[in-house]
């Protein structure tokens, strides 16, 4: 048996029906619009998602970083959760590629409050950038994968929306936020003017991404992804993968829930391991350490996954004392029964 590879439900291959729909997809160039499949992508992720347009794009980055630059001017300011994924993971892109500064604004809901934008919204005054955007992110990553409620998601946006920001939110998981919550993804997508979401995570598409606001939106964000480097040719090998994950990956992410949720289950009592299974809402499971408990030679995330590796267990770090599994397709109930063992003999034993 090869590693049971808890890393990101980014490691997914395609599935037996993706890989005969790319072999045998419609091609065109889509650069020029003329290619049918990715057509056919966009206008269902427009449909599903609600909103007037949709442009395939590589990744999520691109998507998250496209709709930024789309949204604001240079010397604007752009709030952001504190462990959001554009401000933690982009490569400093808001600054790079949007010449904007970011304000950090730091809630472990995942969403920032009222009071926090309201405190972070600057002065029409000449010395101030303007506030121009506000990032959101559901599921959010760092959060473990926590869904932020819909209601506390639109007095949020409502409030936004009155202070004259717009709004992107980054549903790269916004799928299992719809699974868990049973809430339709055009109601997540409601509360923002632009959504990214990625076909590649959780969804099993090999590549891809998908951008979807207005009409006007997705005609800047069509420019800038050209500029961006993201026009890309016979696509439709790509979005033919794609639109199974919308047709046909949905519904099993439930089976990824469940499993999030047996892990959590079984590697909450163990001696230095912090965890409650009742936040874990989703397929990411987040284990904060507490060296104190744990046998000496393992104290960092660092010594844990190592040691987990030596039991064909893959892991990732997601700080020096947090470890983060994410359960998706390619794991099953095999592969979590075997790191549940891996676990337990790492922690329980004296001599690790
Ligand atoms: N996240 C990756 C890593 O970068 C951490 C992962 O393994 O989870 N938004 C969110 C919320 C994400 O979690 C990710 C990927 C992205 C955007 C970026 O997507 P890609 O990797 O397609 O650029």
């Amino acid at each position: 048996m090869s590693v049971s590879d808890f890393r990101s439900d980014t490691v997914t291959k395609p599935t037996p029906s993706m890989m005969h729909a790319m072999s045998c997809a419609d091609l065109g160039d889509d650069v020029f619009g003329d290619d049918p499949t990715v057509n056919r992508l966009e206008a269902l992720a427009a449909q599903i998602t609600g909103k007037e347009k949709a442009l395939f794009v590589p990744s999520g980055t691109m998507g998250n970083q496209i709709a930024i630059r789309v949204h604001t001017r240079p010397g604007d300011e752009v709030l952001v959760e504190e462990s959001s994924h554009t401000f933690l993971y982009e490569g400093g892109g808001i600054a790079a590629l949007s010449l904007a500064q970011t304000w950090p604004l730091r809630n472990e809901r995942g969403l920032p409050s009222i009071n926090q934008i309201q405190q972070a919204l600057r002065p029409d005054d000449p010395h101030c950038p303007r506030s121009s955007l506000l990032c959101l992110e559901n599921t959010h990553n760092r959060y473990g994968g926590r869904v932020v409620p819909l209601d506390e998601m639109e007095e949020v946006s409502g409030f936004a929306r009155k202070s004259g920001l717009r709004i992107h939110l980054d549903g790269a998981r916004i799928f299992h936020a719809h699974v868990h919550a049973d809430i339709p993804v055009s109601a997540y997508a409601a509360c923002a003017d632009s959504m990214m979401f990625c076909l590649s995570k959780g969804l099993c598409a090999p590549v891809g991404s998908m951008l979807v606001g207005t009409d006007e939106f997705i005609a800047s964000a069509r420019r800038m992804r050209k500029m961006f480097g993201g026009g890309m040719r016979q696509a439709g090998i790509l979005a033919a993968a794609g639109l199974i994950s919308l047709e046909e990956m949905v519904g099993r992410l439930e089976k990824d829930h469940a499993r999030a949720k047996t892990l959590a289950e079984a590697l909450s009592p163990l001696p230095g391991i912090d965890l409650t299974p009742k936040d874990v809402h989703t397929n990411i499971v987040l284990l904060n350490l507490r060296p104190e408990e744990l046998p000496s030679t393992v104290q960092t995330a660092q010594d844990l996954i190592q040691r987990l590796l030596e039991e064909d267990v893959a892991a990732f770090m997601f700080g020096d004392r947090v470890v983060r599994l994410v359960t998706h397709k390619d794991v099953g109930d095999a592969d979590v029964e075997r790191a549940i063992r891996a676990f337990q003999k790492i922690l329980l034993s004296k001599s690790a």
